[in-house]
């Protein structure tokens, strides 16, 4: 299956939702424009739908004031409504990227952080396997040593994608796993290191105590690393991932998101109210648990496959 395929199949109980209230408006379709109630009903819709409260209003702003060409349809509703969202998740539309200055060759830290559950270790895994196809040496960093689950985990990801993997004893300290996974990946001449870290919830201060010395740790050996502080957020938990990133921003220093689990979901429509909300890039998205279902975030597609339209 294609990646847009996927992409509108994995979105689909978040377009139906979108979808469904677009439909309840059906009678007033055929004017060549959209009723206030209605467009009152749309911005109702759209919260429902996750997208959060300024975009919903945004939206419903651009709706009054669009000029149609012709009758409105159910398609060119939802058309405008793809316009509008494609605006606003231009903006965070960032692939991710390696700076390194001619010449120079300096290992590139990957940083995952998040809650329990959020698909940390499945994005180090799936990142992994689209840099070695790139041709870049990898090497990951097992740095969740509070479960010997986690620490198989990644080895596992590890042996199916030919990535040396660094990890240490359960329970041991996650910094200095972190010191010493800079210097093996620096020693074996590595591109790319990612770290996987122990999911955390927001409220545990000691726990986000960690991490900020995972950091410290990180930057003692290189100033300008991790050069990328990922949060990964599971798309299935709705609002909640909005309380998440203001958690990690305080602690991580956060460059870009990764939004996994959007397979499944009715609230996919979070990645737009984050967008909005923080302006960081989001880099990539995940539909699925294989390697190639976390792909580069483009804004066009999934505003197209958000409100249920082809993204071709
Ligand atoms: N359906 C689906 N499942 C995912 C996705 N990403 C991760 N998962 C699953 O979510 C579960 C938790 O992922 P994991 O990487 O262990 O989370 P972590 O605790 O943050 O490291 C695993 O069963 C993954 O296979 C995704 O994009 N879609
Ligand atoms: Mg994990």
């Amino acid at each position: 299956m294609s990646w847009l395929k996927k992409l509108t199949t994995g979105l689909k109980k978040s377009s139906d939702k979108v979808s469904s209230s677009l439909s309840g408006i059906s009678l007033l379709f055929g004017k060549d424009k959209i009723d206030a109630a209605s467009i009152e009903e749309i911005e109702e819709a759209l919260i429902l739908a996750d997208l959060g409260v300024s975009v919903a209003s945004e939206i419903a702003e651009g709706l009054r004031a669009r000029k149609w060409q012709g009758e409105v349809t159910p398609d060119s509703l939802r058309e405008a409504l793809a316009e509008h969202l494609t605006d606003i998740l231009l903006p965070v539309e960032k692939p991710l990227t390696f700076q390194q200055a001619d010449g120079e060759r300096d290992l590139h830290v990957i940083l995952l952080v998040g809650v329990n559950g959020s698909g940390k270790t499945t994005t180090a895994g799936k990142l992994a396997a689209r840099f070695q196809a790139q041709g870049r040496h990898v090497v990951m960093a097992a740095a969740d040593m509070f479960r010997a689950a986690a620490i198989e985990q990644l080895s596992g990801w590890g042996a199916r994608t030919d990535t040396k993997v660094i990890s240490g004893e359960r329970g041991g300290d996650a910094a200095a796993l972190a010191f010493r996974a800079i210097d093996e990946a620096r020693a074996d001449n590595a591109d790319v290191l990612i770290i996987d870290t122990a999911g955390r919830l927001q409220n545990r201060a000691e726990l986000m105590e960690e991490l900020a010395k995972i950091i410290r740790v990180i930057k003692k050996q290189i100033p300008e690393a991790p050069h990328d502080s990922l949060i990964v957020l599971d798309g299935t938990v709705g609002q909640n991932a909005i309380a998440q990133m203001k958690a990690f921003q305080q602690t991580a220093d956060l460059t870009g998101m990764v939004i996994t689990k959007l397979d499944g979901t009715a609230k996919g429509g979070i990645v737009v109210a984050l967008a909005r909300e923080f302006g960081l890039p989001v880099h990539m998205v995940g539909v699925g648990e294989a390697a190639e279902d976390l792909q580069d975030f483009t804004a066009h597609d999934f505003a197209h496959a958000l409100v249920g339209l082809s993204p071709e």
